[in-house]
């Protein structure tokens, strides 16, 4: 028999480990962390470990298949492939290309393959929806922090003596940075604060605040309030590189610890302690969750107030603070379309700031296009790499829009939720049965690395790298000249643009390459991307568009205070999403090793909410909002705050998000509240 061990990484979720997979025969048979990743440094997580079972799951699409009246037919490719090209073509003929939606989950966005041809496919057809979890995920900080920064600041936490994790749990969500924080405070070299409505273990060893989930806002207002009151701001930087500060200090002077202690359920004197801790333990880095922070009616605001923060006290730009890093050189594939994808008019900053223009359109819109026509009939989509039925808000209301096209395809390696709708399936190789790029844009401690993945076993069954099925497609649509690859490495190649990096790429190959280091105290050298060249604590952008140019307070638009007959009906807050080890979003429910390890969904509540509710430990109970209602397992924890539900997503028979609905988006970005949503449980 031969055996090989092979260098690669993990793109089971977004933080990319190298691993040492080991291969008998071709075959992947053990999967290990790998020590010399300069990033994950032997970090590997049960996902990771499970990655034989994963990739030769026997629940992996074999072949294509169309369906015939309800019942799924095996395909060839060709006919599979002929089948799309003529429906595609007739949404095209009837309604105009604009009428067929490109649709990309976390690893559409995150694989930088399978983003960027999906991409470039969209761009070839002639639509401008591309749509996907940028909508959802990630992009509103993004755009929070470029509108303070210009660019795009990363969390740099290696070298930080204080860390706020706001809203985040890294030991379900992000391990490696459990790991480092663990070591940091063995060490006695960090003082960890944790805000959060769930004392989550490392809240065992920090300041705890645990707060009304959706208050975040009115929490860092006031530690603002502290900072400023006590002048333990960093004057220098202030004077040096920001603008607004004058209106900052004016701005909060309303926002004091006794009001925030009535919003937010946290006692004044441990926000003042909280607000000197962090303002005084230089570098200091603020580390938020996506779901907590972003994925709220204020998400934007809450993510510039992060941004504020991080800037009075001078935590930007030095080692241990926020950092930007170079652009990696990627080969730009995408092809331009005029016309503005959905919603570049409803939420115009999210769509284009200062005139660079994003790529895709507001995804959250999709339904009403499907269902309305409005503002345009959607009429065809192509799913790639998602499962929207399932991971969005209005679970409900996405699968009717689904399930009302003419045409739908839907790529993966499994067949989803939302694949279940589809006319078509084609079968995607996953990353190791193909090239690829492993780069994800520097959101593991801001480190510039990325590595260039070669194929390490054959695709399993039938099925076909992405860039291959795009082509073929293309090809068949008169669009091949788009599409000149013909082998992986070819395609792979293609992802990068020639230069400096793409040599030391390949040199370093099996191993990744640096792009550049990390940009420490660029204010001193250069001016800022933002329109005045300083770090915009008030944004002029915003106060253009109608948006505060601070931000304000909001209450959650469900909640005791905004929604009082409401919360009289629903009297609980269900925050959802919260990630495990076990389980990437909607994935790897079926693999059994995993599954052993976290088997069904559990919603999570403090026993003293449990008694008032009349529900006791591990009994099924339904949970309803005014927009819909599932059943769960319910299990007490009194680290959970009272009050409060948790549930987790991604389980498509307790799918929490037909809980969820699209009333409250944020006015900025269209992201939906998948936290503070009013709910009730009533035992069966
Ligand atoms: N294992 C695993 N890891 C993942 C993923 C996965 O699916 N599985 N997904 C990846 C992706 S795409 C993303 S976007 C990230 C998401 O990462 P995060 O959004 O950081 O997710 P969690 O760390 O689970 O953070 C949720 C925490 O916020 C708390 N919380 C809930 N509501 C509130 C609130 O209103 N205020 C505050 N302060 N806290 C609140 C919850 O109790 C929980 O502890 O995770 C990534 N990592
Ligand atoms: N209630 C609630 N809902 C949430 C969240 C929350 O916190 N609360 N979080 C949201 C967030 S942050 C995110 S990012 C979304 C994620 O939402 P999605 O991205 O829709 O969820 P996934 O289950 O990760 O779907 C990815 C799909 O890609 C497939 N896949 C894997 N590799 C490949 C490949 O190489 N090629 C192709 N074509 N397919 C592949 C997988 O099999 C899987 O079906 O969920 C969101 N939903
Ligand atoms: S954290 Fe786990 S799933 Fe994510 S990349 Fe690392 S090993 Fe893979
Ligand atoms: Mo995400």
């Amino acid at each position: 028999m031969s055996a090989q061990t092979v260098i690669s990484d993990c793109m089971l979720c977004v933080w990319d480990c190298g691993i040492k997979a080991h291969l008998k025969n071709g075959r992947l048979v053990k999967v290990e962390g790998l020590p010399e990743h300069p990033v994950s440094r032997g970090y590997i997580c049960p996902r990771g470990e499970a990655l034989p079972d994963y990739v030769y799951s026997p629940n992996r699409l074999a072949s294509p298949m169309i369906r015939h009246k309800n019942r799924w037919q095996k395909a060839g490719w060709d006919q599979a492939l002929d089948y799309c090209a003529e429906k595609l073509s007739r949404v095209r003929e009837e309604y105009g290309a604009r009428a067929l939606s490109v649709f990309c989950g976390s690893v559409g966005v995150e694989n930088i393959e399978v983003a960027t041809f999906a991409r470039r496919f969209a761009g070839a057809f002639g639509t401008p929806n591309l749509l996907s979890v940028e909508n959802i995920c990630y992009r509103t900080r993004i755009l929070a922090r470029q509108l303070t920064f210009g660019r795009y600041p990363l969390d740099d936490p290696r070298q930080s003596r204080c860390i706020i994790l706001w809203g985040h749990n890294p030991d379900g969500a992000k391990g490696m940075l459990s790991e480092l924080i663990r070591e940091k405070l063995a060490a006695a070299e960090l003082e960890l604060i944790v805000i959060d409505p769930k004392r989550i273990p490392l809240a065992e060893e920090a300041y705890y605040l645990p707060i009304r989930p959706g208050t975040d806002a009115a929490l860092g207002l006031a530690m603002l309030n502290v900072i400023i009151d006590e002048d333990l701001y960093d004057r220098e930087f202030v004077e040096q590189y920001t603008i607004g500060f004058d209106e900052v200090v004016e701005h909060v002077q309303k926002y004091t610890p006794a009001w925030a202690e009535d919003v937010t359920g946290i006692p004044a004197a441990d926000i003042r302690a909280v607000a000197r801790i962090f303002a005084r333990c230089k570098p200091a880095c603020i580390i938020q969750g996506v779901n907590t922070l972003d994925q709220h009616r204020n998400g934007l605001q809450n993510s510039r107030l992060l941004s504020i923060l991080q800037a009075v006290t001078g935590n930007v730009y030095n080692p241990g603070g926020w950092v930007t890093i170079p652009r990696i050189p990627l080969a730009n594939l995408g092809i331009k379309v005029d016309e503005p994808p959905l919603g570049a008019d409803d939420y115009p900053i999210f769509s284009a700031l200062w005139g660079r223009k994003a790529p895709f359109g507001i995804a959250t819109m999709f339904p009403r296009a499907a269902l309305e026509g409005e503002p345009y009939p959607i009429r065809g989509s192509i799913v790639t790499a998602a499962n929207p039925v399932v991971s969005f808000p209005a679970a409900g209301l996405f699968k009717e829009a689904f399930a009302s096209l003419d045409f739908l395809a839907v790529i993966d390696p499994f067949l989803t939720e939302t694949a279940e709708l589809a006319d078509v399936v084609l079968p995607a190789s996953t990353f190791l049965e193909k090239g690829g790029l492993a780069y994800v844009y520097g959101v593991v401690f801001g480190e510039p690395y990325a590595m260039m993945r070669r194929k390490i076993i054959e695709p399993v069954g039938d099925s076909w790298p992405d860039w291959k099925i795009w082509r073929e497609l293309a090809w068949r649509l008169g669009l091949g000249e788009h599409f000149p690859w013909q082998t992986d490495e070819d395609a792979t190649d293609a992802l990068v643009q020639p230069g400096e990096f793409k040599d030391s790429l390949k040199a370093a190959a099996p191993l990744g390459a640096y792009y550049g280091e990390k940009e420490y105290h660029i204010q001193k050298k250069k001016k800022l991307h933002t329109p005045s060249g300083k770090i915009e604590l008030y944004s002029q952008t915003l106060k253009d568009h109608g948006y505060d140019p601070i931000p304000e307070y909001l209450e959650p638009y469900q909640s005791p205070v905004n929604s009082p007959e409401l919360y009289q009906k629903y009297p609980l807050i269900l925050i959802s999403g919260s990630r495990s080890q076990e389980y990437t979003h909607t994935q790897l429910r079926s693999i059994p090793v995993l599954r052993k390890q976290n088997p069904e969904p559990l919603a999570e509540l403090h026993p003293s909410t449990a008694e008032q509710n009349g529900v006791k430990d591990h009994e099924i109970v339904r949970v309803e909002t005014k927009s819909g209602s599932m059943k769960i397992r319910v299990k007490l924890s009194e680290r959970i705050s009272p009050g409060v539900i948790s549930i987790p997503h991604g389980w498509a028979q307790s799918n929490v998000n037909m809980l969820v609905d699209m009333e409250g988006l944020d006015p900025i970005t269209a992201y939906p509240d998948f936290k503070s949503v009013l709910c009730r449980v009533v035992p069966l």
